[in-house]
């Protein structure tokens, strides 16, 4: 049953070459996977800027107790420079006292609050993580200003159609954090992952498909160019987000409003790229916006990848979850829940029990 869904919407195929070759085994999948880097940096969300010439990390207060005293709260500045410039942008950090290293779960967030009705910060230190955010808006403003708020402006986006969107800038923060967490002896660095809601759920899996140091690509509600496959997709469409949100893709991008069908790749092939890697998707039921159904079969899609490396993709009934299923077997997790678009305390705790039994 829920093959015939995915095979309704004729999806591209994610194990075939551009030229009609079939990927037979995983040292052809190596180079499938950087057709498909290039294929979703081309026409979906942008060739990312170059990395920065030199980093500093400036440690601006240092909390010993914090959250009942079970973990030390860091506030950092990762500061780099670039050859267009210099930029500088402040995280959290709050490492639990009893785990060492810990592993991490880096939350791109929509506010700079610790905590926040997003990001329950004690909650995650008690599940046995470490974790750090920034607020996307310090890295380059949610606005279609041209370009010039922020990173943005120190990069200075020209008029190439396959230049980096705003998404693609705040991955390429949530890399630059890595950067940073990749030299602290507390954290377990072959155990963090990148985490995000809506559209920062979208740049969570658009920054782990890149970059292999993530141990998993966490999406919540992420929906239209996220999770969620573009064709037959309801609620939001291609149409919908790149009149609103124009500045989040390259302007490639905009061939693709009303004309699904053309697109040689659809969103699956994103969950894709994050193989073999760990690929975590929560939907809510009544999310219609982002289309639950469409971000399940993505993830059934995406599942062919990891088989074809010997490991089990979603393990799944062969039906449409009901809501408080949590599908944790394989290498893609899935849970769908009751109400509508929010991160909240049970989509968190999902994902948590989650990585624990990785
Ligand atoms: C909506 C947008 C969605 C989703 C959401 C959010 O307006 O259309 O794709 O990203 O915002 O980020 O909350």
């Amino acid at each position: 049953m829920i093959f015939e869904k995915v095979k309704e919407r004729h999806l591209p195929d994610v194990l075939t070459f551009k030229n009609g070759k079939e990927v037979e085994n995983p040292l052809m999948l190596r180079k499938r996977r950087e057709q498909i880097i290039h294929l979703l940096r081309s026409q979906v969300y942008g060739f990312p800027p170059p990395l920065p010439t030199k980093v500093d990390y400036l440690v601006k207060w240092r909390k010993e107790d914090a959250f009942a005293g079970k973990s030390i709260h860091m506030c950092v500045d990762i500061k780099f420079e670039t050859s267009k410039g210099k930029f500088s942008f402040p995280i959290n950090l709050i490492i639990p006292k009893k785990i060492s290293p810990a592993p991490l779960l880096l939350h791109i967030a929509f506010r700079p609050d610790i905590p926040d009705k997003y990001y329950p910060v004690e909650e995650i230190v008690d599940n046995g993580f470490a974790t750090a955010s920034f607020c996307y808006k310090d890295v380059a403003p949610d606005t279609d200003d041209g370009f010039v708020g922020g990173l943005a402006g120190i990069f200075n986006r020209d008029n190439r159609s396959d230049q980096w969107g705003k998404i693609s800038l705040w991955a390429w923060a949530a890399q630059r954090v890595m950067d940073y967490l990749q030299t602290l002896k507390e954290i377990d660095s072959k155990r963090i992952a990148v985490v995000g809601h809506s559209r920062l759920g979208k740049t969570a899996l658009w920054c782990a498909a890149q970059d292999e140091r993530f141990i998993a690509g966490v999406s919540n509600c992420s929906g239209c160019s996220g999770a969620a496959l573009s064709r037959g997709k309801n609620g939001e469409q291609i149409k919908d987000i790149t009149d609103t949100f124009p500045y989040w893709f390259c302007k490639n991008y905009q061939r693709y409003r009303e004309n699904e069908e053309k697109m040689p790749f659809d969103q699956h092939f994103l969950l894709a790229a994050i193989a073999p890697r760990v690929v975590y998707v929560g939907s809510a039921q009544s999310d219609d916006w982002a289309d639950p159904e469409s971000e399940f079969l993505a993830c059934v899609a995406a599942s062919r990848v990891y088989e074809l490396l010997g490991l089990k993709g979603l393990v799944t009934e062969d039906k449409m979850p009901e809501p408080g299923i949590r599908l944790h077997k394989g290498q893609v997790g899935y849970h769908i829940r009751e109400g509508g678009h929010f991160f909240s305390r049970d989509d968190w705790k999902c994902i948590m029990d989650y990585m624990n039994e990785k």
